[in-house]
């Protein structure tokens, strides 16, 4: 009615959505039995509602047993193999309803330890098959105290106060109207392979350096916002709160937050996912994990630090003397070669690229180096850029395996000089207090062991 007399000229508007589905319906039905349109069905074709969901639910009960025969992996979708791809139509497009899944083939998760708690626990990254040097951001390692804390962003804020001029309150429509940057950074776990000190634990590169992953940050520079608040003058820290079940708490030298650190709420391109701090998250370059205080709701700036516990009872380092080293902040320079590693099996003598990752929270790396005999002798591997400062960096070096029994090893130069050590050498320093020796901070250099039969093992040689 309305068409008519207002003269609407939208051939799908009607004054009601039942109506216009109606029309719709109407349109498609005429067309699909006309042979000049592109929803021509064919001659003996007849195209009903009721036999369309037929066929979808068979489909669907198809897709039930098969799943049950072979398990798809966690983010995939199983689909059922055609016997020649060419001969059939594949998926529909936009089947998966806008959000893409990775392929039923791929098997790569993240893989969780035995903790006490399901809540306060990890998750660590499978760098032994990673590509390139982002980790997909379903694969980025996860490290919770209190459980992974559902926000609702609209609701969310972030409170700034302390020594300032003037306290503020920001919403998540407040902090994205900013300008923002990007950065690619790894951020580290310092409890990263913190059960290798004494002796070879885990069995794979994803159980001895899985807490390391890499993404695609984006966010506000902390000092724009630390601008809109006006710090006062004599204020020399700031303490970050989470708003998850654990209230995770540190401080941070104002330096530092003024220097590069930034509010992420973007992460490789999408908003953060929930269990990297979704909406909001600090980002620290370079400091050990446990400070990219994640779910972020609070900033306090002092002129001394907080003393939470975090800094205080965790996250210290004892040293043989008996007294700890507290804020051990910077991530030291420390490279892994992840293919070969533990657990994988050469198929006979013959070319091998190994390849791995190195990092450094002081820069970037200068120099990765590659030893097939256990560190006697030293060769340097090939960085592929991009070659970022706090970032992961990948090498590659090609090898000849002879077939014997042998000790694969690296080593990283970062831009301050600084060379990864050997194991002895840390322990050395740090010392083996403690139930596990040490704890935190272990970067010295790993080694797996090739057996002659081709199986790579985690072992202990320096
Ligand atoms: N609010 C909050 N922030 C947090 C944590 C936490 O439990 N709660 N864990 C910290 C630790 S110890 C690490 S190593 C990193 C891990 O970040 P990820 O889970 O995104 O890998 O987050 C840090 N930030
Ligand atoms: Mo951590």
């Amino acid at each position: 009615m309305q068409e008519k007399s207002g003269g609407r000229k939208d051939p799908w508007a009607g004054p009601t959505v039942e109506a216009r589905r109606a029309r719709e319906e109407n349109f498609l039905t005429s067309e699909r039995s006309n042979p000049d349109s592109p929803y021509y069905l064919g001659e003996n074709h007849s195209f009903s509602r009721r036999a369309f969901l037929a066929s979808g639910m068979a489909a669907m009960g198809a897709g039930v047993a098969s799943s049950a025969m072979s398990a798809t992996p966690a983010g995939a979708k199983n689909r059922e193999v055609p016997p020649d791809p060419t001969k059939v139509q594949g998926e529909d497009t936009w089947a998966d309803g806008g959000y893409g899944t990775r392929s039923q083939f791929e098997t790569e998760i993240r893989t969780r330890p035995k903790t006490p708690t399901n809540q306060s626990s990890w998750t660590m990254t499978p760098l032994q098959n990673g590509l390139g040097i982002i980790t997909p951001s379903g694969l980025h390692f996860e490290r919770h105290h209190g459980g992974i804390t559902t926000i609702d962003p609209s609701k969310h804020m972030l409170y700034v106060h302390g020594m300032v001029k003037q306290a503020k309150k920001f919403g998540m429509q407040d902090i994205r109207r900013f300008p923002s940057i990007s950065r690619i950074l790894f951020i580290e776990c310092s409890g990263n392979g913190l059960t290798e000190w004494i002796k070879p634990t885990m069995k794979t590169v994803q159980g001895t350096h899985g807490l390391t992953s890499t993404s695609e940050w984006t966010g506000v520079p902390l000092a724009t916002i630390l601008n809109e608040v006006g710090v006062k003058p004599g204020a020399k820290w700031l303490l970050a709160e989470g708003g998850d079940a654990a209230v995770m708490t540190r401080s941070i030298p104002l330096d530092k937050a003024l220097k590069d650190c930034f509010l992420a709420y973007g992460q490789n391109g999408e908003a953060i996912r929930p269990e990297q701090g979704y909406p909001l998250r600090l980002i620290v370059p370079g400091y050990e994990g446990n400070t990219h205080i994640k779910w972020l709701r609070r900033l306090e700036i002092s002129d001394r630090p907080f003393m939470t516990r975090e800094e205080t009872s965790k996250y210290t380092d004892l040293l043989p003397n008996g007294k700890a080293v507290q804020f051990s902040f910077e991530m030291d320079a420390k490279s892994v070669i992840t293919y070969p590693s533990g657990e994988m099996l050469l198929r006979g003598p013959g070319f091998y690229e190994i390849t791995g990752l190195a990092w450094s929270g002081r820069g970037s790396i200068r120099k990765v180096e590659i030893s097939v005999n256990g560190g006697k002798s030293w060769m340097e591997a090939k960085l592929q850029g991009p070659v970022l400062p706090i970032c992961h960096t990948r090498f590659r070096f090609a090898w000849q395996w002879d077939g014997k029994e042998c000790v694969l090893q690296s080593r990283c130069v970062d831009d301050t000089g600084y060379l990864q050590p050997a194991l002895a050498e840390l322990t050395k320093v740090r010392g083996t207090n403690g139930p596990l020796a040490s704890v935190y901070h272990l970067n010295a250099i790993q080694s797996w062991k090739v057996a002659s039969d081709g199986r790579v093992s985690n072992v202990h040689y320096s």
